[in-house]
């Protein structure tokens, strides 16, 4: 099966991204599981850094720089293995802006209106640096990322599950309108962690724009992590339950828990039966130390060495052109550019 899902180079990954997404991208790239669970030969994976969709918030040539050497070393530092899947950043394969643009005439202004993600994000600029386009255009970009490789699934968190939806859309309308060229990908979304939630507000997605209380950085000092977790919101009563209307902060702490230690919600509610808030909270802070400690030790190692880690993106960055320009060559074809007048 093809695979293929991005991340943006936006800063410190937290652990919303790496259990809602990044977790499961390295193990379809590394068990030999199919999509659908069943041991076979794997998959072929395309993970780019897509930092073209990062310059719609940041703006600043040095910290896209660094932003992007911290992604690629955190990615290895995670498992992923460049001999086993393709790892590339989105701006070393020139096709994908020129299928975004491609795709964006066929692409009506009310859809990416409506998109949540940009309304939520336009609502977070400030009126003096006003919206960009380039945070309206957003999800053509990414129907473009997906649909030059034609992946069959796109493991995503949930939130992504309109622009997936958004994509599916497009390359059915390009198909009607030019003729049969992209599959129509699937979202594979992960049940209890496809929405982690803030520490601090049960209610809202965890992320970076909140502020540094409501997410665990994967590369955060242990003390910093140990007193996040501790002073992370809680719901009445005391029972370790997951309740998602009753008890949404204690449900998100479950959910967080069984993805770092691979226990079930059904095994961890047993395991704390009648324990405190405060006993469950310093278990949960071991087992989610358990799951990063390895991976911030193997950061550390590979932050010695950076070139190293570009060079990986650099060979996988040779592959995914190889791959877009095939589909490229039939789009152009279909949608009759490139041909030489002089023939
Ligand atoms: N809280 C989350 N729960 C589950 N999955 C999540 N993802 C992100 N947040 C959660 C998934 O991570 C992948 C990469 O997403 P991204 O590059 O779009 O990261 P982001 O959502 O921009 O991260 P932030 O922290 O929310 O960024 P800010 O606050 O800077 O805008 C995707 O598959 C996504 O679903």
């Amino acid at each position: 099966m093809r695979i293929l899902s991005g991340i943006q180079p936006t800063g410190q990954f937290h652990l919303g991204n790496y259990l809602g997404a990044l977790k499961h991208w390295v193990d379809l790239s590394t068990s030999g599981r199919s999509p659908e669970g069943r041991q076979d030969k794997g998959n072929d994976c395309f993970y780019p850094i897509v930092d073209l969709h990062a310059l719609t918030t940041v703006h600043d040539a040095e910290t896209l720089r660094k932003n992007t050497q911290e992604a690629q070393i955190a990615m290895l530092a995670m498992g992923f293995d460049p001999e086993k899947s393709v790892l590339f950043l989105q701006s070393q394969v020139p096709a994908h802006t020129e299928l975004a643009w491609i795709l964006t005439t066929l692409t009506p202004i009310g859809d990416l209106e409506r998109m949540t993600q940009y309304k939520e994000k336009a609502a977070q600029v400030s009126k003096k640096e006003g919206i960009n386009a380039g945070l309206l255009t957003y999800p053509t970009l990414m129907a473009a990322d997906i649909l030059l490789y034609n992946p069959e699934y796109v493991p995503v968190g949930e939130d992504q599950k309109q622009h997936l939806e958004f994509t599916r859309n497009l390359a059915e309308k390009f198909n009607k309108t030019y003729g049969e060229v992209f599959k129509l990908p699937k979202a594979m979304i992960q049940k209890e962690t496809a929405r982690v939630m803030s520490l601090q507000d049960p209610t809202q997605k965890m992320s970076k724009s909140l502020g540094a209380q409501h997410y665990i950085g994967l590369f955060e000092e242990e003390d910093s992590i140990r007193g996040k977790i501790k002073k992370a919101v809680t719901d009445s009563g005391n029972k370790i339950k997951y309740e998602l209307r009753e008890k949404p902060a204690i449900s998100n702490l479950l959910a967080i828990y069984s993805g770092v230690s691979g226990k079930s919600i059904k095994d961890l509610e047993q395991e704390f039966l009648g324990k405190s808030y405060a006993d469950f909270k310093s278990s949960l802070a071991d087992a989610v130390m358990n799951q990063l400690r390895p991976i911030q030790k193997r950061y550390k190692e590979l932050s010695q060495s950076p070139a190293e880690a570009a060079a990986l993106f650099d060979k996988g960055a040779t592959k995914a052109n190889e791959v877009s320009q095939e589909t490229m060559t039939l789009v152009r074809k279909k949608i009759g550019l490139n041909e030489s007048l002089s023939r």
